[in-house]
């Protein structure tokens, strides 16, 4: 098959989405459902349009582009990954595999091919948890992980919930239409950057991803007593902000000690009313996000820090308030359609390790109704969810080749 992709035109691509941002260059925001994803969107569904792509939405925003086979009856076999990004991000998370997987359909339409089973591009809507405080919104409907109540239950910032939301941006009908059956995908392939440094340390062009780890995340709040700085002495305060830093170095110590350098703890927002200098916090929020390939770790980490919380808590005569967001599991890929992967990586004589994937992603869900895999390529110092995320065209050649040459074998 005389396969290749068009690097200029992909690069082209990238860059011009990467500029349809809520922050200025070389930043990227684009929160779901905000103008800036909703212009992004539609930037890729014209591209998705002239590449001949039959498209289609459902009501949580999740796109769907579809090359038609011979026999559109099969389950296709699909790709794809989300375009909404955390503030201050990168252009390459997420982009990557869905810019990526669309010239991979391009280059196959070039050779000719018509494939036996249709494939198909899937725009995750909100993979991030910017927004609604979960990741993966768009694949944990679609694979069934969600109640139809999430429509009133999850709520911005704002307090607008994500019924209110979706369907002021056009997005309307019952969540309940979402979820996709058991073996709708014959298979499924994420293709994304690395998001980790390991790929670039081992000089290693692509990497074929074999599970990916399990994320857990906390909303935890802290009711202490307020007052002036200058006034109100040490013996006698109630300090929300102390408590809740002495949960954050508990985070940060049960990780560390659970024995393996695979678990991660991170305290990534943290909100302090009233949030003046000379007024002592009475109110905290804070956000904390724990992963690990091995759930059990995992959930003794998460465990101990619940137990740190009522324990803080009680010693310095504040209300520790938890809710746990989400607690999943971890995902084993397919072992054929890693072997696909790998068995592309060969045809195009490029050098791949397999490995885990750290970060989460929309296959992670996906998994619970296909087979699926994921390609990884280097990203520059293993830099992501920063401006300075980088991923090079060859790279992202290489990546958007092996998942041609996979999607054409599936397909078949
Ligand atoms: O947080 C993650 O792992 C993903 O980048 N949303
Ligand atoms: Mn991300
Ligand atoms: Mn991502």
């Amino acid at each position: 098959m005389n396969l290749s992709v068009d690097r200029e035109r992909l690069t082209q691509e990238l860059e011009a989405l990467s500029q349809i941002s809520a922050e200025p260059a070389p930043a990227v925001t684009r929160v779901v459902f905000t103008e800036a994803d909703l212009r992004a969107r539609e930037f890729v569904k014209q591209l998705c349009r002239e590449a001949g792509l039959i498209l289609r939405e459902d009501a949580a925003g999740n796109t769907f582009a579809r090359w038609v086979g011979k026999d559109d009856s099969l389950p296709p076999a699909g790709t794809g990954s989300h375009i909404d990004a955390i503030p201050n991000a990168g252009r390459y998370d997420g982009t990557v595999g869905v810019l990526g997987g669309l010239e991979a359909i391009r280059a196959l339409m070039r050779t000719g091919l018509r494939p036996r089973r249709s494939i198909e591009l899937l725009i995750f809507t909100s993979e991030e948890p910017t927004r609604f405080g979960i990741g993966c919104l768009g694949s944990r409907l679609l694979a069934g992980l969600l109640e139809a109540s999430s429509d009133e239950n999850l709520k911005d910032r704002d307090g607008k919930s994500l019924g209110e939301v979706r369907t002021a941006a056009g997005y309307v009908g019952p969540l309940s239409a979402v979820r996709l059956p058991t073996g709708y995908y014959s298979a499924f392939i994420e293709l994304h950057i690395e998001q980790g440094p390991l790929l670039e340390q081992r000089q290693v062009r692509v990497g074929v991803v074999t599970a990916i780890a399990a994320p857990a995340s906390l909303k935890i709040s802290v009711e202490g007593e307020g007052g002036h700085a200058g006034a109100v002495l040490l013996r006698d305060r109630r300090d929300a902000f102390l408590a809740a830093a002495e949960i954050a170095l508990a985070v940060e110590s049960f990780a560390r000690s659970s024995g393996a350098e695979d678990t991660v703890g991170t305290v990534g927002v943290c909100e302090v009313f009233p949030g003046a200098v000379n007024s002592i916090p009475s109110r905290v929020r804070i956000e904390v996000d724990i992963r690990d390939i091995d759930q059990a770790r995992r959930d003794s980490v998460l465990d101990k820090v619940l137990a740190a919380g009522k324990e803080i808590g009680s010693r310095r005569r504040v209300a520790v308030r938890t809710e746990l967001v989400n607690a999943d599991p971890p995902a084993q890929c397919d072992p054929a359609v890693v072997a696909t992967l790998a068995a592309a990586c060969e045809t195009q004589g490029l050098s791949f390790d397999r490995m885990i994937s750290r970060a989460y992603h929309d296959s992670l869900f996906i998994a619970r109704i296909a087979p699926v895999a994921m390609v990884f390529i280097p990203c520059r110092g293993g830099i992501s969810h920063r401006p300075d995320e980088y991923a090079s065209p060859q790279a992202i050649a290489d990546g958007t080749m092996v998942l041609a040459e996979a999607l054409a074998c599936l397909a078949e």
